[in-house]
């Protein structure tokens, strides 16, 4: 694990054939919120943003609109002058899993994903092929 940009998240994401993860619903965010934990308290970056729209937030890696949200309370509160367009979020102890907006250039870990069709220890197997430093989850039926 490694910190890096939104940005930079992103391009590492793509460079492995991944995209910078999606969530998409509260059974996603449950499973994310169980791996995070036992990593202990950090930020993620999504690829959740509203730089192709100020007006509208929406997945990046897919294009889609943001439908299932679970910001922090008070959150996206877009405070640092206008410029928190992208979305982090946070594994707190008492609080689980939750979402901040957040300045694109802050340096926070990530989270690539892949849809894969065939098993998962063949997906295991190719990534570790190619990307170190990384740990690899898996999850089926989202
Ligand atoms: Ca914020």
């Amino acid at each position: 694990m490694f910190q890096a940009t939104y940005f930079q998240a992103y391009q590492y994401c793509r460079y492995h054939g991944m995209q910078l993860v999606t969530i998409s619903s509260q059974a996603e965010n449950d499973f994310l919120e169980r791996e995070l934990e036992k990593l202990g308290k950090h930020s993620f970056w999504t690829s959740g943003s509203k730089l192709s729209d100020e007006n509208n937030w929406s997945w990046m890696s897919t294009g889609n609109p943001i439908t299932y949200i679970n910001w922090y309370p008070g959150e996206p509160n877009n405070v640092k002058d206008d410029k928190e367009d992208c979305i982090e979020m946070r594994s707190l102890d008492d609080k689980g899993l939750k979402w901040n907006d957040a300045g694109c250039s802050n340096r926070f870990n990530f989270i690539c994903e892949r849809f894969w069709s065939r098993n998962c220890s063949d997906l295991i197997a190719e990534l570790n092929k190619k990307v170190y430093n990384i740990k690899v989850y898996y999850k089926v039926g989202f």
